[in-house]
């Protein structure tokens, strides 16, 4: 398909925003529910056995359960950055894997979902994992002092996050852009260039890895008997402690849902789990029977539940639009030794589908997305309409009355009968981006990989196929799965000719969209 019959054909279904359903009900209050690589068939409402997940279950038995969503990258920055901006990823320079010291990613100019709630006179808060930088230059953050620009800068009133992930230093929790419990008697290093001096690391002194070995990286400081990326030093009694962290992000959560009374908020709650270093809380230790990675997803089950619950108690659960969702899909093995691989006795964390984290194939983006709004969703029900967390910014603004400048995000507030389970085709497409940038073209009846050499494992140490090929891949979705067993581009050149032209034309065009 040429361009300009494409637009042709695009414009044939210009489509129109629904109606707001602000309009008809008081201003919800929005709980983003966003687990780290948490995938496909880890849920027990997806399918999963070995363990239970009461909480989430609940909000599916009583919501929309998707069964087409994807995030909008394979890993956990670009896709955060595409949830939170609207922007696709690959639009922007420095949006890969953050490390811990990197600089703010989303510049305080950029528009987000947080601004979106700001006017619309919401409380905004963050919970959790950021990974999406501090401060204004990599590596020259001072973690002694406030550090700027933090999230106040781009819309959030209140933060309690880690600054990357866990397996990343600092390990110590940001309050507000302020180290929180700061240490004076432990001044804060950090460097992701080299050791300091006199400092162990987990290379060096593997006798010091008291609650988790590595089994690839994660080789460089110890902090709680854990190795990690990066080096540091000092922090004191404000170091985290990894079987706490659930509990510590939930509890201020809780708190922030106390004090909000009466006021609309919108809760950005990242939780650590299931990302290694896997160290879930005692009282979640052996409940799975799968160690560590199955007992971190019932952890995740109870922040679900204990939110839930305080929701309930402050009589908002009526009228909160929850989301549960995750940033990329499932990996096994990602870097240290919690026996992930040989106690999954059965339990399939891909849910049947190809791939995994950092992949092209399914089950890198393919994520569980549920949605629970008691006031609008009246009935439970399963959706496989194609779903992109790319749209979040804009169905969110859509919900709220407030009006996003055109050309500015990827998404689109014409997504939010699909959101709200109204329309059951969804989008048209989603595009989807794997750890070395190549970019998959997903349709409702077949999907596209866009050709780039690179290697077919992940090269590092996760059991993964990447999907990565010099060819162009066109996989077709029968009975409603994607078929990614067989390729059939060169069976179809028309198509792959078709789907190649409409992601060129995606990546030329700022908010293209097309409703068919
Ligand atoms: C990789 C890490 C992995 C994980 C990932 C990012 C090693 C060997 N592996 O580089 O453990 O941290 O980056 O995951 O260091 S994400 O979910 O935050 O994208
Ligand atoms: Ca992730």
């Amino acid at each position: 398909m040429g361009k300009r019959d494409l637009i042709k054909y695009c414009s044939l279904f210009l489509a129109f925003p629904a109606t707001v359903v602000a309009q008809n009900c008081e201003k919800p209050n929005v709980l983003l529910i966003y687990a780290d690589d948490l995938g496909y068939g880890d849920l027990e409402c997806y399918g999963a056995s070995n363990v239970s997940t009461p909480n989430v279950n609940l909000l599916a038995s009583n919501g929309l359960r998707f069964t087409n969503a994807h995030a909008v990258a394979s890993t956990s920055t670009p896709s955060r950055y595409a949830l939170l901006t609207g922007e696709y990823p690959w639009r922007r320079e420095g949006t890969d894997v953050a490390a811990g010291d990197a600089a703010m990613i989303i510049s305080p100019d950029r528009y987000t979902v947080a601004d979106v709630f700001k006017e619309a006179g919401y409380k905004t808060a963050a919970f959790g994992k950021w990974h999406l930088g501090l401060g204004a230059e990599s590596g020259k953050q001072d973690w002694n002092r406030p550090i700027e620009p933090a999230l106040s800068d781009i819309g959030f009133d209140y933060s309690y996050i880690m600054a990357a992930t866990a397996d990343r230093v600092p390990c110590l929790f940001i309050e507000n852009g302020s180290v929180a419990n700061y240490d004076a008697s432990a001044p804060i290093y950090v460097s992701y260039k080299k050791n300091f001096e006199g400092e162990p690391t987990g290379r060096d002194n593997p006798e010091l890895l008291y609650n988790l070995k590595h089994s690839h990286g994660h080789d460089m400081s110890i902090v709680n008997g854990i190795g990690r990326i990066g080096f540091m030093k000092g922090g004191g009694s404000a170091l985290w402690k990894d079987k706490n962290i659930a509990d510590s992000i939930t509890e201020h959560a809780v708190r922030f849902i106390e004090r909000s009374k009466g006021e609309p908020f919108f809760i950005y709650f990242a939780t650590n789990d299931i990302h290694v270093p896997r160290f879930p809380h005692e009282r979640f230790r052996g409940v799975t029977g799968m160690g560590h990675r199955g007992d971190a997803i019932a952890q995740f089950d109870w922040c679900v539940g204990r939110l839930l619950e305080t929701l309930s108690k402050e009589g908002l659960l009526e009228n909160t639009l929850i989301i549960v969702t995750s940033d990329n899909g499932p990996v096994v093995d990602d870097g240290y030794a919690d026996d992930a691989e040989s106690l999954l006795n059965g339990h399939d964390p891909m849910g049947g589908l190809r791939g995994g984290k950092y992949s092209c194939f399914e089950a890198g983006t393919r994520v569980p997305f549920i949605l629970h709004w008691p006031t609008i969703i009246k009935e439970n029900r399963v959706v496989d309409a194609l779903l992109s967390q790319i749209d979040f910014l804009d169905v969110m603004a859509a919900i709220l009355d407030v009006e996003v400048k055109r050309n500015e995000t990827d998404g689109t507030e014409c997504e939010i009968d699909t959101w709200l389970g109204r329309n059951g085709k969804g989008r048209a497409f989603a595009v989807g981006m794997a750890a070395n940038h190549t970019l998959s073209l997903i349709m409702r009846n077949a999907k596209y990989i866009e050709p780039k050499g690179g290697p077919h494992i992940v090269p590092w140490g996760p059991k993964i196929e990447t999907g990565y090929s010099l060819e162009p891949q066109l996989y077709l979705r029968i009975n409603g799965e994607y078929d990614e067993t067989e390729n059939v581009a060169p069976d179809a050149p028309e198509l792959v000719g078709a789907m190649s032209s409409l992601l060129q034309y995606i990546k030329n065009n700022v908010g293209f969209y097309m409703n068919l």
